[in-house]
């Protein structure tokens, strides 16, 4: 028991050598199991209640919704973004014809700015979304309990690491 205490303590100190020696010396192979913690993965996203969701007075649905979805609430605010900080945000998207009318819409009126954080906060986010197009979105979906069109289709949502980063450096700071 005490030379297994050892071996153990070895072990954690990460003295590997001396570990095998002591279990050559028993005669016998060590015990001793390593608890492996799971893998999770716990990320942040950006989420945006567009203007038209927010003027409809869907805000604490769609909030609630997230919650429900096991999502933690990191920073909220209320807002209006300006025409230049649309532009940069949408920045992707600069060339395609609803370009202009993007920026236009998301302007329109007040946002509601959300840092979400949960295990796999991006995909699944993306996935309580639902499709760009509610009438392709599936039943359950923030769009297509809440869009109106594919224009004005209620709610953003980060694609990827690389732009929830982003969007999250570029609307919280
Ligand atoms: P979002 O960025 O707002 O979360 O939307 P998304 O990823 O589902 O779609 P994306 O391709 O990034 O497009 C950004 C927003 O542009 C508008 N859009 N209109 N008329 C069109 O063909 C068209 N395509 C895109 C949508 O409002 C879309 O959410
Ligand atoms: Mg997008």
């Amino acid at each position: 028991m005490k030379k297994q205490l050892t071996i153990i303590a070895l072990l954690a100190l990460g003295n590997l050598a001396l570990a095998e020696s002591c279990c050559k010396a028993t005669a016998k192979a060590p015990t001793t199991k390593v608890a492996v913690a799971p893998i999770t993965k716990v990320e942040r996203t950006y989420a945006m209640l567009k203007p038209e969701a927010v003027q409809k007075g869907l805000t604490g649905d769609i909030i609630k919704l997230i919650e429900q979805n096991g999502f933690n609430i990191i920073r909220m605010e209320k807002r209006s973004l300006t025409k230049k900080e649309a532009e940069t945000f949408y920045a992707e998207h600069k060339g395609r014809p609803f370009y202009s009318d993007l920026v236009a819409y998301i302007t329109s009126g007040p946002v509601i700015t959300l840092m979400l954080e949960k295990e796999n906060a991006i995909t699944d986010w993306r996935a309580l979304l639902g499709a760009t197009d509610p009438a392709q979105a599936n039943m359950g979906t923030v769009r297509k309990m809440f869009a109106e069109s594919k224009s004005k289709n209620a709610a953003h949502g980060s694609d990827s690491t690389e732009s929830a980063k982003r969007e999250i450096s570029f609307i919280f700071g």
